[in-house]
C-alpha cells in the first residue's frame, strides 16, 4: 500500500460547507453496541465511494438499529470540493449521537441517516423555506428569478442526475439571478418533479428578498443575487491541487494502527457521577489546554489530512479511525479520531488529556495536541514510521530486522518507559495495556509506548483501583482479570508476558482452543524448569547471533526476568524499577520465579463478563478500549 499524504491548497472552486440546517432523528438508539458498529461501516462504506462519486447510499444491518444513509454532492461541485463538503459533513454528522441520525443541508451537499428506507420519500413535516431577507429586490429581479425558477425545475426533470443550474443575466447586474436546484437520485421521476414543483412555489414566497432557499425530504433548491454557482467544468484533473509529498511504502497489515485507537465507550452505569479527586471541571481544564500549545486548531488538523483523505487513513478500529498527517512545517503526525465526542463525559476526556500531555519521557509517544472543542474529538501524537514491535517480532521475515542487541534494547526502553510512568511524582500511572502493539518503534527502532488511552492515574494511598476490566486477554494479569484489581504489578505481568514475546517470536493470544496451559508463559516455565529454554528462542536470533557466546546465557537471563515478572502473586513480582536493574546490571543472582499462574481459561471468561457487567460504580464510566 502506498501512503500519499495529500495537500490541499485552495481550490478554485467553492465546495460551500457552510451548514445551513442540521435535524437530529427523533429516536434514540436501540442497542447501542449495534448502532455504533452499523454507523461506522456505514459512514466507512460512504466515505470511499464519495471519494469518487457525487453520490452515495447503503444500507447496513437489519432491525431497529439499521443505518440506511444518503448522501449528494450538488452537480456543480467539483469531485474535489465534494470532497470537501462531504468532509464537512463526516465531521458533524457524529454530533446528532444518541440520536438515531438525521439530516445535514449544507450548500454544497446532503446526507440524511435513518434507521427505515427514506429512499422514495419526497415531502415531509421538516420541509423548510429559508429566506434571506438582506436586500428587498426591484420588480424586474423577482421577474428574473420566477423565470429562472421555473427553467431549472424544467431543467432538472430533463436532465439524467436531477441537477440543473440557470444564470439569468440582465443588463442591469443588480438584477442577476443565480438558481440550482437538484433532487435526491433515488427518486423517482415523478417523485423529484412532485418534490421540485412544490420547492419552487415555497421558494417564491421568499421573494422580494435576494435570497431564498428550499430544504425539501426529497430536493434542495436555492436562488441568489449573488453568484454561488461554481464554474461549468466539472473535470477534476484540471484543478492541479493535489501534490503528492511523500510516497512511502507501507505494508498492508497495520495493526499498530488498531492499538493506536482510543475509544471512547461510555458505559451506561447507575452511579455516573462519581468525582474523581483531582479532576478539575470541565471549562477549567478546557481552558488549560486551551492555554497551552497543545491547541491545535481543527482546520489545521483537516488540511494536514487532506480533508481526511482516504489515501492518508493509517487503520480503523472499533470506535475511532488514524490518520498520517502532515502539518505545514512538514511534521508528520498520527492523528486520531473519535467518531462520538461524548460532550457529557469531557471531564474524563480533558482529564485524560491534561495528564498524558504532561508526560514526557524518550520511550513514551509523544502527545503533541488535540482538539476537544471542536465538533470531533481528535488527538494528535507524534508519527511513528516503522509502526510496531509485534509487526517484526511475529513476523519470519521483519524478524530478521531486528537483532538481539537491538531487542534487549527494545525491553531496556519499555522498562523505563513503564518505570516512568509507576514512579511519575504528581500521577501514577498504570498503563493497563502493554502488548506489543502498542509498542511503537520511532526511525531508529526505538521503543515508544503508545495509547494513554487505558492509563488511570491513581491516587497515593489506595493499594489498587478496583476497576471495570481493559485491556487484551493473554497479557493480563490474574488479579486484575479475576477481580479487578489494578496496581502496577499488573503492568509487571504483561512486560514479563511481552518479553518471553520478544524472546521467543510468538504470540501469546488468547485462544479459544488451546488451554491456558499450553500458553506461551506456562511452555516457557516448563522450558525454564527442565533447563531447555535455549528451544523456545525465536529461530530469527539463533541463525543470526549463535556465534556469540553470551547470546544463550544472556537470553537465559531475559526469560527469568520474564518469569519473575509473571509470577502469580504480585507482591513477589519485582517493581519496573527493580526489573530494569536486573535486566541491566549483572551482578546478582537473581531468585528463582515461583509458579506462574495456571488458570482455568473457561472460568475466566465468565468472570469478565460478570465484572463488566457488575462494575457500573466504579470509577471507569469512561473506556478507553
Ligand atoms: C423533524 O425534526 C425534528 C427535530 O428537529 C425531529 O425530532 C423529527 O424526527 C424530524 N422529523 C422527520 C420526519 O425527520
Ligand atoms: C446489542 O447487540 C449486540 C450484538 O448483536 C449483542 O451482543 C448485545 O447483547 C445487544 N445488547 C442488548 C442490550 O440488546
Ligand atoms: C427505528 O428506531 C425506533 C426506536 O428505536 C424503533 O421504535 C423503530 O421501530 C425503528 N424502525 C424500524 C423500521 O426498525
Ligand atoms: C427577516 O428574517 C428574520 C429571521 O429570519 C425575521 O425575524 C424578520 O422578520 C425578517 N424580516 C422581514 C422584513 O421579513
Ligand atoms: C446596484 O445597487 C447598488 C446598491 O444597491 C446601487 O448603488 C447601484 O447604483 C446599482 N446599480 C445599478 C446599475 O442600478
Ligand atoms: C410543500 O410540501 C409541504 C409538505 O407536504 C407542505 O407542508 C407545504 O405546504 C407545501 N408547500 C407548497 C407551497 O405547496
Ligand atoms: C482560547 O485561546 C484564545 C487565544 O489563544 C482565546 O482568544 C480564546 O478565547 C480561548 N478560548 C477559550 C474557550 O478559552
Ligand atoms: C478546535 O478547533 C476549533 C476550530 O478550528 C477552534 O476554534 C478551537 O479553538 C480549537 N480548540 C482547541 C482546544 O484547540
Ligand atoms: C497465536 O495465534 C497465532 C495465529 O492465530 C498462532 O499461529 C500462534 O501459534 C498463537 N500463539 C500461541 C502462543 O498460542
Ligand atoms: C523511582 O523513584 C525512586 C525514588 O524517587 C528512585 O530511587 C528510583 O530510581 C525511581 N525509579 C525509576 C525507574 O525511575
Ligand atoms: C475449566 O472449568 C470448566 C467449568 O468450570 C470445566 O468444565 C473444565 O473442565 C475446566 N477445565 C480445566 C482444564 O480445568
Ligand atoms: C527496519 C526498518 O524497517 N527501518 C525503517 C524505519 O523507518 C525508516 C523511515 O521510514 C526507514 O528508512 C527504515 O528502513
Amino acid at each position: 500500500m502506498i501512503i500519499t499524504p495529500l495537500l490541499v491548497s485552495k481550490s478554485n472552486g467553492d465546495a460551500r460547507t457552510e451548514i445551513i440546517k442540521m435535524y437530529c432523528a427523533g429516536d434514540l438508539h436501540n442497542n447501542q453496541t449495534l448502532f455504533i458498529s452499523n454507523f461506522i461501516s456505514a459512514m466507512q462504506t460512504i466515505s470511499t465511494e464519495m471519494q469518487t462519486s457525487h453520490f452515495a447510499t447503503t444500507v447496513v444491518g437489519y432491525g431497529p438499529d439499521t443505518n440506511y444513509v444518503l448522501t449528494q454532492c450538488y452537480g456543480d461541485l467539483s469531485s474535489q470540493d465534494c470532497i470537501l463538503c462531504y468532509a464537512q459533513i463526516r465531521t458533524f454528522f457524529p454530533n446528532c449521537y444518541p440520536r438515531k441520525g438525521g439530516r445535514i443541508y449544507l450548500d454544497g451537499c446532503f446526507v440524511r441517516l435513518q434507521n427505515y428506507s427514506f429512499f422514495e420519500e419526497y415531502t415531509g413535516p421538516n420541509d423548510t423555506t429559508i429566506c434571506g431577507n438582506t436586500t428587498r429586490k426591484s420588480i424586474l429581479f423577482q421577474q428574473s428569478a420566477m423565470h429562472a425558477v421555473i427553467n431549472v425545475v424544467k431543467g432538472a426533470l430533463r436532465n439524467n442526475d436531477y441537477f440543473a443550474r440557470e444564470e439569468m443575466m440582465v443588463s442591469d447586474p443588480n438584477n442577476s439571478v443565480y438558481v440550482l436546484a437538484e433532487c435526491w437520485k433515488t427518486l423517482s421521476l415523478s417523485s423529484c418533479r412532485a418534490c421540485l414543483e412544490n420547492a419552487s412555489r415555497s421558494i417564491t414566497t421568499c421573494l422580494p428578498w435576494s435570497e431564498g432557499r428550499v430544504l425539501n425530504t426529497g430536493c434542495f433548491m436555492r436562488y441568489s443575487n449573488t453568484n454561488f454557482l461554481n464554474p461549468v467544468t466539472r473535470s477534476s484533473s484540471d484543478r492541479g491541487m493535489i501534490i503528492s509529498i511523500v510516497a512511502s511504502v507501507v505494508s498492508s497489515a497495520m495493526v499498530i494502527i488498531v492499538a493506536l485507537m482510543i475509544v471512547l465507550y461510555v458505559k451506561k452505569c447507575r452511579n455516573i457521577q462519581h468525582k474523581r479527586k483531582g479532576s478539575y471541571d470541565v471549562k477549567k481544564l478546557a481552558k488549560i489546554l486551551n492555554d497551552s500549545n497543545l491547541h491545535f486548531k481543527y482546520s489545521t488538523i483537516n488540511k494536514a489530512t487532506g480533508y481526511w483523505h482516504e489515501s492518508n487513513k493509517l487503520g480503523q478500529g472499533g470506535f475511532g479511525i488514524v490518520y498520517k498527517g502532515v502539518l505545514a512545517d512538514g511534521r508528520e503526525i498520527a492523528v486520531k479520531r473519535l467518531f462520538f465526542n461524548y460532550k457529557f463525559k469531557a471531564v474524563d476526556f480533558y482529564n485524560e488529556v491534561n495528564i498524558i500531555s504532561s508526560l514526557e519521557h524518550k520511550n513514551l509517544v509523544r502527545l503533541l495536541g488535540c482538539n476537544c472543542s471542536g465538533p470531533e474529538s481528535i488527538l494528535i501524537y507524534e508519527y511513528m514510521p516503522n509502526k510496531s514491535l509485534d509487526f517484526f517480532i511475529f513476523d519470519e521475515i521483519k524478524g530478521k530486522e531486528i537483532g538481539w542487541e537491538k531487542r534487549v534494547e527494545i525491553i531496556i526502553g519499555v522498562a523505563e518507559g513503564l518505570g516512568y510512568l509507576h514512579n511519575n511524582t504528581k500521577h501514577r500511572i498504570i498503563h493497563r495495556d502493554i502488548k506489543a502493539p502498542n509498542i511503537l518503534l520511532d526511525l531508529r527502532l526505538r521503543p515508544k509506548i503508545a495509547d494513554f488511552g487505558l492509563a488511570r492515574s491513581f491516587q497515593d494511598g489506595k493499594s489498587h483501583i478496583s476497576t471495570g476490566i481493559v485491556g487484551t486477554l493473554g497479557y493480563m494479569a490474574p488479579e486484575y482479570l479475576a477481580h479487578g484489581q489494578l496496581t502496577e504489578k499488573a503492568d509487571v505481568y504483561s512486560f514479563g508476558i511481552l518479553i518471553l514475546e520478544v524472546v521467543t517470536g510468538m504470540e501469546s493470544n488468547r485462544s479459544k482452543t488451546t488451554e491456558y496451559n499450553d500458553s506461551l508463559l506456562s511452555t516457557a516455565w516448563k522450558h525454564f524448569k527442565q533447563g531447555t529454554v535455549e528451544e523456545i528462542f525465536d529461530p530469527n536470533l539463533m541463525m543470526h547471533t549463535y556465534p556469540n557466546i553470551n547470546f544463550k546465557n544472556d537470553a537465559i537471563k531475559v526469560v527469568h526476568v520474564a518469569l519473575l515478572c509473571t509470577q502469580e502473586a504480585p507482591s513477589l513480582r519485582p517493581t519496573m524499577s527493580a526489573a530494569l536493574k536486573m535486566l541491566e546490571k549483572d551482578e546478582d543472582p537473581l531468585p528463582a520465579p515461583s509458579n506462574p499462574p495456571f488458570i482455568n481459561e473457561t472460568n475466566m471468561e465468565l468472570y469478565i463478563t460478570q465484572r463488566s457487567m457488575d462494575n457500573c460504580d466504579d470509577d471507569d464510566s469512561i473506556q478507553l478500549l
